[in-house]
């Protein structure tokens, strides 16, 4: 078992660089490319990875130390170890036979003249194979389509460096290769120049990133200037963005936090003024020269982000497999003080944290840190989701402060238990069953209970029975119900209104349109019935009758079931004595109806037998108080009660 010394890799000439954790303990058997400390610049939080696999036999560092290139974090006994050149240039000084397929372009093969192998050309960085275009035992030519990678750019052919009979071939579907990454092995024969010409790659290998993206030149527009991704990042995660439109920027001030597999930076802005256009996003992939938001009321930027020569380079420590390679931390801003994550609300980690949690499905933001000034650490994020297993565990839901989120339901085997049949939902039946659970978790929710005396309303109904039937109306109580909805949403405009989209403002609106939760043979419709305050009884019931047999028929149109302001949901005829409707949204109030029952009410001198129509007014709180809907209910329930105040 051989032993090596780690040391610092190259981060771009920084001196004196904080230890902010030491990630493996003595005795740990690491794995080529793990972490072995995390550093911080003041623009950049960088893993330093192991150069090979191995056992960790002494840690010199302690978190808080201050390291430049060079230091020694420690060292590493392991089979692999002694292959792993040191992080300077130098070409390794003993590449024997049992070096992996490392990629250094000083190919050890340069003195055989059977063997060589095939290498990503110059240019290319982090890119996926989406197709190998070689297999064993074939032959092949220096040109030859050897495999096709994707950017986010483009999509090219990676021709090969060498001529030769594949031995090998080193890349699979979806690895990722960076230029020198061996492609394959290869046995030349006739003598031909193996590896050691071939492996400078060809100038005139495609470049993915060669076709500039979305145009980061600086608007010809004298007041109108962008702000872009500066120099060193490439294909580097939006994690965070940091702004919006509206906002007045100064240059150095944080637009967006960037992260790679091995670092986080933050994206200063290379411009002042104010932001017009956001064009990023989370989730988005950016380099070099990507705009990120476009700005106006500016002097023009210069037309590139032009990193400071001073800036300090979280990018490329170089041990072999060169880990951080696109991280290029912002570039200084003079007089700009820029702390680390700053504006990144209270989510301080480093990238390997990061990923873990995204792994795990942890929201940071929940995460306790424990970390030197306030750092979430990998345990951190581990003792989270314990404490969430022990607590699903116990069988209990987590504290409300917990923030363990929606619990997922159990799967259960009902067939254990008897004969079962699984018929599957139809669309309608799944889309409501989304809305339900939608509505039911956005809208907290307060449902209000009245009766409405619907004796003279009834006897009034009866007595137009007949004229119904000659008009070939059916005459429920529901067109009444209608009228008086539309009366009170007239009376009480917060019960017609909708939350806006921005979350902020409250739109009260100058129409009313009444939906009607109908139950048809696929499941739950409501059609809208328009401008309800303008129409007359008779009409209200053509129209609701039409609707309803158009829903039960299966041919209501989109527009038939949109724009509606409040919903009138009515099991009366079904029977049962109350429920709470569930508003629909964007509407913020729902009226359920249950079946009218005979009930003795006291009139102040005695019982009398009255027909009182049980009624539930559920409402969204956000934007109705439970004083609104008193007035509201009050005004509703008199109106149905004395049908005559219609007229008022
Ligand atoms: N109390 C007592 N009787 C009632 C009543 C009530 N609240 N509401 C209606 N009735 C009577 C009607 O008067 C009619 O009897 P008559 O023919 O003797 O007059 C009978 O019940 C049948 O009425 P209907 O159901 O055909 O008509 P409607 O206008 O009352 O209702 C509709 C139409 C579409 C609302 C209803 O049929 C329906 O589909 N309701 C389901 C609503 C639903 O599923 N909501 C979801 C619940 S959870 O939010």
């Amino acid at each position: 078992m051989s032993s090596q010394t780690i040391t610092v890799p190259d981060i771009g000439g920084a001196e004196g660089v904080e230890v902010i954790e030491i990630c493996v303990a003595v005795g740990d058997t690491v794995e080529a490319e793990q972490s072995l400390i995390v550093i911080e610049t003041d623009k950049a939080t960088v893993d330093v990875p192991c150069p090979a696999a191995g056992k960790i036999t002494d840690i010199k560092l302690s978190v808080g130390d201050k390291v430049s290139e060079g230091d020694v974090i420690g060292e590493l006994a392991g089979e692999g170890s002694a292959a792993a050149p040191e992080p300077a240039a130098e070409p390794a000084p003993a590449p024997v036979a049992e070096a992996p397929a490392a990629p250094a372009a000083a190919a050890p093969v340069a003195t055989s003249t059977s063997a060589g192998n095939t290498v990503v050309p110059e240019g290319v960085e982090d890119a996926e194979v989406i197709e190998v275009s070689i297999a064993v035992g074939d032959v092949i030519e220096e040109g030859d389509t050897v495999a096709v990678l994707e950017t986010d750019k483009a999509t090219v052919d990676v021709p090969a460096t060498s001529g030769g009979k594949v031995t090998a071939v080193k890349i699979s579907v979806g690895d990722k290769l960076s230029s020198d990454d061996v492609v394959a092995d290869l046995e030349v024969s006739g003598g031909a120049a193996p590896a050691a010409e071939a492996a400078p790659a060809p100038a005139a290998a495609p470049v993915p990133v060669a076709e500039a993206p979305a145009a980061p030149a600086v608007s010809a527009e004298p007041v109108a200037s962008v702000s872009t991704v500066p120099d060193g990042a490439d294909d580097a995660e939006v994690i965070e963005v940091l702004v919006a439109v509206g906002d007045t920027i100064s240059e150095g001030d944080d637009l967006a936090v960037l992260e790679t597999d091995k670092a986080t930076v933050e994206v200063p802005a290379n411009a002042a003024g104010k932001v017009t256009a956001v064009k990023i996003a989370v989730g988005d992939k950016l380099s070099s020269g990507d705009v990120v938001v476009e700005l106006e009321g500016s002097a023009p930027a210069a037309a590139a982000p032009a990193p400071a020569a001073a800036a300090p380079q979280a990018s490329a420590p170089a041990p072999v497999a060169a880990p951080a390679k696109a991280v290029q931390p912002a570039p200084e801003h003079a007089g700009v003080k820029n702390e680390l994550f700053s504006k990144s609300t209270e989510v301080y980690a480093g990238p390997a944290v990061r990923t873990h949690a995204r792994d795990l499905g942890v929201d940071l933001a929940d995460v306790k840190a424990t970390g030197p000034r306030g750092r979430i650490l990998k345990e951190d994020v581990d003792n989270y989701v314990k404490n969430l297993v022990k607590t699903a565990k116990a069988g209990g839901t987590a504290k409300v402060t917990d923030g363990a989120g929606i619990p997922p339901m159990p799967k259960h085997d009902f067939a254990k238990f008897g004969e079962v049949e699984t018929v599957a939902m139809s669309k309608i039946q799944k889309l409501t069953a989304m809305n339900m659970h939608r509505n039911w978790l956005h809208i907290p929710a307060v449902t209000q209970f009245d009766d409405a005396d619907i004796t003279d309303l009834e006897a009034f109904r009866k007595g137009l029975k007949a004229e119904a039937e000659k008009r070939g109306v059916k005459l429920t109580p529901l067109p009444f119900l209608l009228k008086a909805c539309a009366a009170a949403l007239k009376a009480e405009k917060k019960f017609n209104a909708s939350l806006g989209n921005d979350g902020e403002s409250v739109v009260y609106k100058k129409y009313v349109n009444i939906g009607i939760a109908a139950d048809t043979p696929v499941g739950l419709l409501v059609p809208v019935i328009k401008d309800v305050d303008k129409k007359g009884l008779w009409e209200l019931a053509e129209e609701a009758n039409a609707l309803i047999k158009k829903a039960r028929d299966g041919k209501l149109s989109p527009s038939d079931m949109q724009g509606g302001c409040f919903t009138i949901s009515s099991l009366g005829a079904m029977g049962g004595t109350g429920f709470t409707p569930i508003v629909n949204a964007p509407e913020v109030a729902i009226l359920g109806v249950s079946k009218a029952q005979m009930k003795p009410i006291w009139n102040g001198k005695e019982f009398e037998p009255r027909n009182m129509l049980p009624l539930a007014l559920s409402y969204d709180h956000r934007v109705i108080n439970g004083a609104d809907c008193g007035k509201f209910f009050t005004y509703l329930v008199s109106v149905i009660s004395d049908v005559r105040r219609l007229l008022l």
